[in-house]
């Protein structure tokens, strides 16, 4: 599937499907010898396409982790949000943003729901929310401190993500430890100050709960959003609308069907589609047309007789 575009801003316009060129109405037709034409040009028609749309949350920060990390927690303390807190995985199911708002500088972060490293697709629920990370600056990446292993769980769910779209993991990731007001969390904070380095991201020792190194980490955050640059917009230049123009040169051609006198004129084809042709005059001016075309003189040529059937496009009609 090929990405056509994205719309970031309000009046950005993807020319998805090109309509077809209009074709010329009865009045483009009108001389000073037939003011009332009775013939028009049918439009041709546009391009079909079958398009996935794709919503993408606008955010400045992606939070992710493994169920039950605290996320919800966190983004509780920093924001206004007021997403479900519990002691069980999988509470959040749908991606919670909140603003985090400090003096006058402001951001958009969005907890997305937990990620499961190892998870075959479509398992997992927390990996189709990953398509959200698109317009994340910074990631955020928050670990249970009170599991057997903290760390150990980093490179699963970068995993994840890398699996999902390999260049997310080039966006700056803050490794968050969370819930280091349980004593035996704290107590494994040098032992896993060690472990983390080797990812030489920057990383966090928090409390959600009783908001301990938050500020800190939402400092961090900030500083992090003013140094990266703006995601580059991935939008295509607006693509030039060509409209299909018949070539009014082609020499139409006259091909036998059985008795049938086919006439191969695109021209021709759209002339008849719209015309009325029960009406004399419709049939007098499309007559007139034809010789003007040098369909008739083709079809003479081809051997057409009075009475035999003429077919046009999707009109057959009887020559007179
Ligand atoms: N002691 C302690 N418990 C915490 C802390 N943060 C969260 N918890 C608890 O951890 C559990 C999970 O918290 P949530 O915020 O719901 O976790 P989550 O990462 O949003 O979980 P899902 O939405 O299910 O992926 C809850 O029982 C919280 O009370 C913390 O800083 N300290
Ligand atoms: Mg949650």
């Amino acid at each position: 599937m090929t990405c056509l575009g994205e719309i970031v801003s309000e009046g950005d316009v993807i020319v998805a499907a090109r309509g077809g060129h209009g074709g010329s109405g009865n009045k483009r037709f009108a001389t000073p010898t037939n003011r009332t034409p009775w013939l028009a040009e049918a439009g041709l028609p546009g391009e079909l396409k079958e398009l996935v749309l794709e919503l993408r949350m606008k955010i400045d920060v992606g939070m992710i982790g493994m169920p039950n990390a605290g996320k919800s927690q966190l983004l509780q303390k920093i924001s206004k949000a007021r997403p479900e807190v519990a002691g069980y995985p999988f509470t959040t199911t749908e991606p919670a943003p909140g603003v985090v708002t400090r003096e006058w500088k402001s951001f958009v972060i969005a907890e997305l729901p937990g990620i499961l490293p190892g998870a075959n697709q479509g398992n997992s629920l927390g990996r189709s929310f990953l398509r959200h990370l698109w317009r994340a600056k910074v990631i955020v990446h928050l670990l249970d401190g009170s599991v057997e292993d903290p760390s150990a769980t980093i490179t699963g769910v970068n995993t994840e993500v890398a699996a999902f779209e390999s260049s997310f993991l080039q966006k700056p990731q803050v490794i968050v430890v969370n819930k280091i007001d349980l004593p035996a969390v704290r107590a494994r904070i040098p032992v896993l100050r060690r472990r983390l380095a080797r990812y030489g991201v920057s990383m966090h020792f928090i409390s959600a709960e009783t908001g301990e190194g938050v500020e800190e980490l939402v400092e961090q955050i900030l500083q992090l959003l003013e140094e990266t640059p703006p995601e580059p917009n991935p939008l295509p230049p607006p693509a030039v609308v060509r409209l299909l123009r018949q070539s009014r040169s082609a020499e139409p051609q006259v091909v036998r069907d059985g008795l049938v006198f086919v006439v191969l004129s695109p021209k021709a084809e759209r002339m008849v589609r719209l015309a009325d042709l029960r009406r004399f005059q419709a049939r007098l001016q499309l007559r007139q047309m034809l010789t003007r075309l040098g369909i008739a003189k083709a079809l003479e040529e081809a051997g057409v007789q009075p009475g035999d059937t003429v077919r046009i496009g999707v009109v057959e009609m009887k020559w007179e």
